[in-house]
């Protein structure tokens, strides 16, 4: 169906499951209008019949059609499955683009990808954007968090629309562009990890509550319900207050109790704590995060484990005393776990030429994402004035609530692992907050066996320069 330009639509959505079609709903909803498509037509149908009224909507069922009814430049937003899908879209559309069209692809993918995606588009005279969005269905209809990489011209033309549609917090937009090629998927790769550790820090303290401080589902919910009006205050502190409370239909015991201790993933953790391997980053909190969710999903071993392998078994009996300490314990991890997502992002910012700002990162994940925080502010107004801060934890803020919460996080470890409760993220960060505010380390020591093992060389304190100790000989050491 040709189309005059009068006509034509500010920008198209390709993929419309829920997540595309919850986006081009709220472009639409905000006065854009917007072409819609998707691979199986039917779904494309579906979307118009039920959203239709909604805004004006343009339907297209095949590619070249969906091409024709954009406005120039054309604006595409692909929101299929991340891995092949976007290549395959991409490459249809290629061939039905003209020079300078742009492609931004939505959805989740990993940023090398995003990378490759840029340089292959640029080839072909195309400019392409990777484009991190959080809030899940519900963001995507209501205002998400959007984290745009690539093109900066690219991205202006798309600014109005990315503005309007984001979630705002004090008028502010949950959006900024990013940073050039995979900055945008890269960011949503650390911001989904840091996902991961606060979601772990939260099952470990819900672990302890009942397991260590013996209160049953509906207390601890309480609990969370509580801790949420206070520092705390999050998305995910208020959910957990909410999935804690619920009771089951079918037993009227608390939901939580019958559902399954197994947790999957997506991967997007795995390619956070992967990419700060590689980087040389220490990220414990992320990391530990994905290696309990794999331990989860081991539950037949487990469950064989139970019955073989010696330990404590957990006293439940109830100390309500503990619970301020594994708040401040809850606390104290999730600094660190901040503080190292983004030590990991100014890392990857400085070794691809990013000048991400951090500050800003924190801003648009204050609202719309699944991480959003009161906390955020804090950590956005601790970049505000330290820009080329090297970690969170020296800023004079988070020293001191680190500090407050140093006492109590430290009995919640002893407790836990006396009572042999598993605490792989509380115990994992406060290892590593002893382990930077430690002058001098035993390292020396790994050296000395590099050295001794591998002829490695090691250095001295006292001297500039490499040495070597011939330790199988005389004894002696040489300077290299
Ligand atoms: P899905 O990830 O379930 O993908 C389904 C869409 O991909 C459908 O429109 C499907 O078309 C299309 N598609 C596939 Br599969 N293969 C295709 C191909 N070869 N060519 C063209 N289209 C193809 O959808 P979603 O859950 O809406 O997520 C979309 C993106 O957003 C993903 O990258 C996801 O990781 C990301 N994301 C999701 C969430 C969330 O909460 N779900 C949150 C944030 C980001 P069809 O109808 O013809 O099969």
């Amino acid at each position: 169906m040709a189309q005059n330009e009068a006509t034509k639509s500010r920008i198209g959505v390709t993929g419309l499951a829920v997540m595309g079609a919850n986006l081009a709903r709220n472009m639409a909803r905000n006065g854009f209008t917007v072409a819609v498509h998707n691979r199986t037509t039917a779904k494309t149908r579906e979307f118009i019949e039920e959203y239709g009224p909604e805004g004006a909507f343009t339907a297209a069922e095949s590619v070249q059609d969906f091409v024709d009814a954009l406005e120039s430049p054309r604006t595409i937003v692909v929101m299929v499955k991340a891995g092949k899908p976007v290549d395959a879209v991409i490459e249809e559309l290629t061939p039905l683009l003209d020079q300078g069209d742009i492609i931004i692809d939505a959805g989740n993918s990993h940023f090398p990808d995003t990378v490759r995606r840029t340089a292959e588009c640029e080839a072909n005279g195309i400019r392409f954007m990777g484009v991190g969005v959080s809030g899940g269905e519900e963001g995507a209809l209501l205002g998400p968090s959007i984290m745009p990489g690539g093109d900066t011209e690219a991205y202006a033309t798309v600014e109005e629309i990315f503005t309007t549609i984001s979630a705002k917090v004090d008028d502010t937009p949950c959006c900024v562009h990013v940073g050039p090629g995979g900055a945008g998927h890269y960011v949503k790769m650390v911001h989904n990890g840091i996902e991961y550790a606060d979601i772990q820090l939260i099952a470990e303290a819900y672990d302890l509550l009942t397991n260590v401080a013996g209160l049953d589902a509906p207390a601890v919910g309480k609990i969370f319900e509580e801790w949420n009006t206070g520092d705390l205050d999050s998305f995910l502190i208020e959910i957990t207050g909410k999935v804690l409370a619920k009771t089951d239909a079918k037993t009227g015991r608390p939901l939580v109790d019958v559902i399954v201790d197994k947790a999957g993933q997506k991967g997007t953790g795995t390619w956070t704590a992967i990419d700060a391997l590689g980087l040389g980053i220490p990220l414990t909190g992320i990391t530990e995060a994905v290696f309990a969710r794999g331990l989860s999903s081991l539950k037949e071993e487990r469950t064989a484990a139970a019955a073989v392998l010696a330990g404590p078994t957990p006293s439940k009996e109830v100390d309500e005393s503990l619970v301020e300490d594994i708040r401040q314990a809850l606390y104290a991890s999730k600094v660190v776990a901040y503080a190292q997502g983004f030590a990991q992002m100014r890392a990857a910012s400085v070794e691809n030429g990013w000048d991400l700002k951090l500050g800003e990162m924190a801003t648009i994940w204050r609202g719309g994402c699944i991480i959003r925080a009161r906390f955020l502010n804090r950590i956005r107004e601790a970049y505000d004035q330290h820009p080329d801060l090297d970690n969170l934890l020296m800023v004079p803020y988070f020293t001191q609530a680190v500090a407050d919460a140093q006492d109590a996080w430290r009995r919640v470890i002893v407790k836990a692992t006396e009572q042999g409760v598993p605490i792989p993220a509380f115990s994992s960060s406060l290892s590593y907050y002893d382990g930077y505010r430690r002058e001098r380390g035993p390292a020396n020591l790994i050296q000395g066996l590099r050295d001794f093992f591998g002829a490695h060389t090691y250095q001295r304190t006292d001297e500039e320069g490499a040495f070597h100790t011939r330790w199988s000989q005389d004894g002696t050491e040489v300077k290299s």
